[in-house]
C-alpha cells in the first residue's frame, strides 16, 4: 500500500498536541502541527479540566493538519480514568473533574472496605489509586449531575463523540476505570452497582482499530477536513499507545513510559492477580491485542513540573535545561525521597512538601534547586528500578533491557540514573511514543502495518534512540533506597 497520512490528537495532563504521521513501508515520519496548554481550573466545587478548551485545541490542530495533506484518519488518546457525564440528549453535564481533585480522598477507603480489597483486585485487577474512576463515581453518586446522567464517556471517547456523534468506550482506557471484569474484559454490572452507577450508563466497548465513523458537519466545517474523514479507535489510554510504540526487538523487555507519571512494568499475555501482586499494588490494564499492561504508577515528572510551577510563581529560576545542569553537578544522594508519598499527589508547593518529607524522615532538606532536582530524579530512578524488578519477580519473568519512552526519555540524567539504579541497559526514546502508538494503530486498521512486532520494528528503524549502560555497581543506589524503605 502507498504511504498514508494519519492525524493523532494526544492529550496529556500538561499539554495537548495534534501530530501528523506519514506511514508506509519503512517509513514513519511524525510532525507536530499544533501544541496547546492543558490548564486545569479550580472552582469552589473542585479541580476541573477545561474540556472545551481541549476540544478547541484539537479542532485548531486538525485545521492545521488539513492544510498540510489529505488525511486518511484521525485518532484521539488522553490520560486515563477521567470522564464526562451526558444527559439524555447527549449534552455534557458540567466540566469533567481532574483526577487530582481531593473529593475521592475519603471515599476510596470506604468503597474498598465495602467491597473488600482482595475481592476487588480479583474482580478488576487494578492497583489502588485514590482517583480510579470507580471511586470518583462513588464520590459523585446521588448528586443532581449523577442523577441526570444517561451516559458516561471517558475523555478521549467524549472528544471522539463530539467529532463523530458516535459513542463507545475504548477498551484500553475502560480498563483503567475499575469497572471492567478481568475474567471477561467486559463491564461488570456488579462493580458498577457497588458504587451506585446504573450500568446502562456505560457505553458499548470498542477495541483499538475499530471504526468510529466519520466527521459530523460541524467539526468538518471547523477544521476544513472533508466530512468523510474517518475517525479510528486507537489505544485511547495514552499509556497503552505509548507501549505500542516501545521499540523492543526481544520479548524480555521492561518499559517505563515517563511523562507526568512514570508507568513502569511489563507487557504480558495474561493478568497477574496473586495476593503478592495486590499488596505490591501492581495493576493489570489492557493493551492492544488482548495484552496486559502489568505495571505500577510512579509519581513521575509531576514532582519536577510542579516544583518548576512553584518557582515560577515566586519569580525564581524555573527553566528545565539550567535546572538539569545544576542537578548533574549536585552532590549524589544528599537526600532520598520515595516519589509515591501520597502528599505529593495534589497540586501545591512541591519544594516545601519535599523539604517536609526530608525533615520527617530525619534527612537534611535539599539546600538549593539543583540539589532538589537531583533528589527528585534519583528518587524516580530508584522507584523505576524497584518497580521493574518487582514486576519481573511477581510475573515470573526476566528483564534484560529497559525501554524508557515518552517526554522523560529526553532527560539524559534520568535515563542514566535509571540504568544505574536498575543495573540494566536502558534504551531511551521515542519521546513521542504515545502519538506514534496512536498513529500505528490507525495505520494497522488501514492495512499499512501488521503485527505488534512489525510496528515496533518500524519505530526502532525510524526513530532516534539513545543507549545507556549501567555505571558501577548498584550498591550506592541500594543503600540510598534503604534509607527511606524503597526496597
Ligand atoms: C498517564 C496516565 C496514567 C494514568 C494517569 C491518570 O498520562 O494516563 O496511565 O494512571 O494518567
Amino acid at each position: 500500500a502507498p504511504p498514508a497520512v494519519f492525524a493523532a490528537a494526544d492529550l496529556g495532563a500538561t499539554s495537548g498536541r495534534v501530530v501528523l504521521a506519514r506511514v508506509g513501508p519503512g517509513r514513519l515520519d511524525l510532525t507536530e502541527v499544533h501544541r496547546f496548554a492543558n490548564t486545569p481550573v479550580r472552582l469552589p466545587q473542585g479541580l476541573h479540566w477545561d474540556i472545551l478548551a481541549l476540544y478547541q485545541g484539537v479542532l485548531d490542530g486538525l485545521r492545521e493538519a488539513a492544510r498540510s495533506a489529505p488525511i486518511a484518519s484521525i485518532g484521539v488518546d488522553s490520560w486515563a480514568v477521567d470522564y464526562g457525564l451526558l444527559d439524555g440528549e447527549g449534552r455534557l453535564l458540567g466540566n469533567p473533574y481532574h483526577y487530582r481533585d481531593e473529593r475521592t480522598d475519603t471515599v476510596a477507603d470506604r468503597v474498598r472496605e465495602q467491597i473488600g480489597a482482595a475481592e476487588l483486585y480479583r474482580a478488576n485487577g487494578l492497583q489502588h489509586l485514590p482517583f480510579n474512576t470507580l471511586y470518583q463515581l462513588a464520590a459523585e453518586a446521588g448528586t443532581p449531575q449523577a442523577l441526570a446522567a444517561r451516559q458516561l464517556l471517558l475523555i478521549p471517547d467524549l472528544l471522539t463523540y463530539w467529532l463523530t456523534g458516535r459513542t463507545g468506550a475504548e477498551a484500553t482506557n475502560a480498563s483503567t476505570t475499575g469497572l471492567l471484569d478481568t475474567r471477561t474484559d467486559a463491564w461488570s454490572p456488579a462493580l458498577a452497582g457497588a458504587v451506585g452507577l446504573d450500568p446502562a450508563l456505560l457505553p458499548q466497548l470498542r477495541r483499538p482499530g475499530d471504526d468510529c465513523g466519520t466527521l459530523l458537519a460541524g467539526p468538518a466545517a471547523a477544521t476544513g477536513l472533508p466530512q468523510r474523514t474517518a475517525v479510528t479507535a486507537v489505544a485511547s489510554h495514552d499509556t497503552a499507545s505509548a507501549v505500542v510504540a516501545v521499540p523492543a526487538d526481544r520479548p524480555d523487555f521492561g518499559y517505563v513510559s515517563c511523562g507526568t507519571w512514570s508507568l513502569a512494568g511489563l507487557e504480558l499475555e495474561a493478568p497477574v492477580l496473586s495476593e503478592a501482586s495486590r499488596t505490591a499494588n501492581f495493576t493489570n490494564e489492557l493493551g492492544i491485542d488482548g495484552t496486559v499492561r502489568y505495571l505500577r504508577n510512579i509519581m513521575g515528572l509531576w514532582l519536577l513540573s510542579e516544583s518548576q510551577r512553584s518557582w515560577q510563581a515566586r519569580g525564581e529560576p524555573h527553566r528545565l535545561e539550567p535546572l538539569l545542569a545544576r542537578a548533574a553537578a549536585a552532590e549524589p544522594f544528599a537526600a532520598v525521597i520515595d516519589p509515591d508519598t501520597p502528599e505529593f499527589l495534589a497540586p501545591g508547593d512541591m519544594p516545601a512538601r519535599i523539604a517536609d518529607y526530608c525533615e520527617r524522615t530525619g534527612q537534611r532538606p535539599p539546600a538549593d534547586q539543583g540539589s532538589l532536582v537531583r533528589t527528585i530524579l534519583e528518587g524516580l530512578a530508584l522507584a523505576h528500578a524497584r518497580t521493574l524488578h518487582q514486576a519481573a519477580a511477581l510475573a515470573g519473568r526476566e528483564i534484560q533491557v529497559v525501554h524508557l519512552v515518552g517526554g522523560g526519555s529526553r532527560n539524559d540524567l534520568l535515563c542514566q540514573f535509571t540504568a544505574d539504579a536498575a543495573g540494566l541497559p536502558v534504551v531511551a526514546g521515542p519521546s513521542e511514543a504515545t502519538a506514534l502508538g496512536n498513529v500505528l494503530v490507525q495505520a494497522r486498521a488501514h492495512g499499512l502495518v501488521h503485527d505488534r512486532a512489525g510496528m515496533r520494528r518500524l519505530v526502532a528503524d525510524t526513530q532516534p534512540l539513545r543507549h545507556y549502560t549501567p555505571r558501577g555497581n548498584r550498591s550506592a543506589w541500594t543503600a540510598a533506597a534503604a534509607r527511606v524503605g524503597l526496597v
